[in-house]
């Protein structure tokens, strides 16, 4: 007897906006709203399959496009889809033909591979067809039940300081609630804005985003921050704002209370990220991250001639499922690190990001979430949770979670009232410092 594999009836993709505080990056300050796309496939058995991916009207663009390619399509032929819209589907290209994550933000479209959104949504249905979870039928197979999460802390603007409507008050019910809406520009609060997301989610990591104030600044505060959790690995991001002799010079000050840097510099007197990355190692000898010097296999190859990075943040929204799994099978042979890299996001983004990490083999580090920032934000039905620094794979199958169509509309109408839906960090700036304007070698307040 043969059983009647689902075939595609329907594809939608809904645009959706949620809220951010002000969080400060080299790229400026997040505006109040965050924008995504979801994709809904639908088959003929009823079941639906989702997927979540960057905003911004030319990804919306490209998923619509996809549409004729998926419908009428059985979802075991999931692999064939995606090669069709590689192939076939429309995709804004960068002139220049370079893929890297640059942190001006303009530029994140050409990183960012919108069919990543179907794969996900491919998988989810198929996972629900031979009802497995999504990380026992992708890459080599589960290889852990359970997923550790780092603690992403952020540098915080003061909103009072704009007219703009940033979410506030929203969650006072624990410390964590009330700090992530508050101004937090000193040591003292990272480390208080540290211990209130240890004491809500239990993380064993944290990351602090860098570029923000001076090199020296920020390393205090990773310094404060080892000696009040002695026992996590703590990791500083910068996106390459500092010079290498800057980079260099911080780490052999400041270097025992990390555990690696994540894109502590990047291209300078003629020289690609990769080089600098590269000198910056061999000087220090601390082990490096990245989500911007190899966010392609052509990049990740002289990455690896050079030796210039130990841990690839292989984000599956810039690689897809497949290509992020196949980089972390690379990693692991040849001894390095997988890892993932994230922006705001929604719960299907974090159950994404969860599956993914239980099929990646090795020794993986903590992955990266925004999604503390937003986690009352729900857009389905038995989202995912992060207990002890972990996210425990559910036994339900695909992704492990079910879009609530209430809610998903109403952060699609959110997003329907957004004049812009591109990401753009220098528009509230201004109300910190008039006329400011991205540099990439500039920290945001140091002007
Ligand atoms: O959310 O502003 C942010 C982050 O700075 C994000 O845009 C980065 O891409 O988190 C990312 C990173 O690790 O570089
Ligand atoms: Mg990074």
């Amino acid at each position: 007897m043969t059983v009647a594999v689902p075939k595609i009836t329907d594809m939608k993709v809904y645009p959706v906006a949620g809220y951010d505080s002000m969080l400060l990056t080299l790229s400026g300050a997040h505006y109040p709203y965050f924008t995504r796309n979801i994709v809904v496939l639908t088959d003929d058995s009823g079941q639906m399959g989702i997927g979540e991916i960057h905003g911004g009207d030319s990804i919306t663009k490209s998923l619509e496009s996809y549409r004729p390619l998926v419908i009428g399509q059985k979802i075991s032929a999931y692999r064939q889809i995606l090669n069709d819209i590689r192939q076939k589907g429309w995709r804004e290209k960068n002139d220049s033909g370079q893929g890297l994550q640059q942190l001006n933000l303009a530029n994140l479209k050409y990183v960012v591979h919108a069919e990543a959104a179907i794969e996900c949504a491919l998988l989810d249905l198929y996972g629900k067809f031979v009802d497995l979870p999504m990380c026992d039928i992708i890459g080599d197979g589960r290889q852990r039940d359970a997923v550790e999460m780092l603690g992403y802390l952020f540098y915080i603007a003061d909103y009072h300081k704009t007219d703009l409507p940033y979410i506030h008050d929203d969650d006072n019910d624990d410390a964590w609630g009330k700090v992530r809406r508050q101004e937090t520009l000193t040591v003292d609060g990272i480390v208080k804005q540290a211990e209130a997301a240890q004491a809500r989610y239990g993380f064993k990591s944290f990351k602090l985003k860098g570029g923000v104030l001076s090199g020296d600044e920020e390393m205090q505060a990773v310094v404060a921050l080892h000696k009040r959790f002695p026992d996590a690995r703590i990791n500083l991001d910068p996106n390459g704002a500092w010079s290498l002799q800057e980079a260099i010079d911080l780490t052999k000050k400041y270097g025992t209370a990390l555990t690696y840097l994540e894109d502590p510099c990047g291209p300078e007197a003629g020289f690609s990220g990769r080089e600098i990355m590269s000198f910056y190692k061999n000087a220090t000898n601390m082990p490096v991250a990245t989500n911007m010097i190899a966010t392609d296999w052509k990049q990740f190859y002289p990455s690896l001639m050079m030796k210039s990075v130990d841990i690839v943040l292989a984000d599956p929204h810039f690689w897809g499922i497949n290509g992020s799994l196949r980089m972390a099978s690379v990693l692991n042979d040849w001894g390095l690190t997988w890892g993932s890299h994230s922006n705001n996001h929604f719960d299907i983004t974090l159950a994404l990001y969860a599956q993914v990490s239980a099929a990646a083999p090795g020794n993986i580090t903590a992955i990266d979430t925004h999604f503390i920032w937003q986690d009352d934000q729900q857009l389905c039905d038995d989202a995912l949770n992060i207990r002890n620094g972990e996210i425990k794979i559910p036994k339900r199958p695909g992704l492990g979670i079910n879009i609530n169509l209430e809610k998903l509309a109403a952060a699609n109408q959110l997003y329907t009232t957004l004049k812009r839906h591109d990401r753009d960090d220098s528009r509230a700036m201004q109300y910190l410092i008039p006329g400011w304007q991205f540099d990439p070698k500039q920290p945001t307040l140091v002007r």
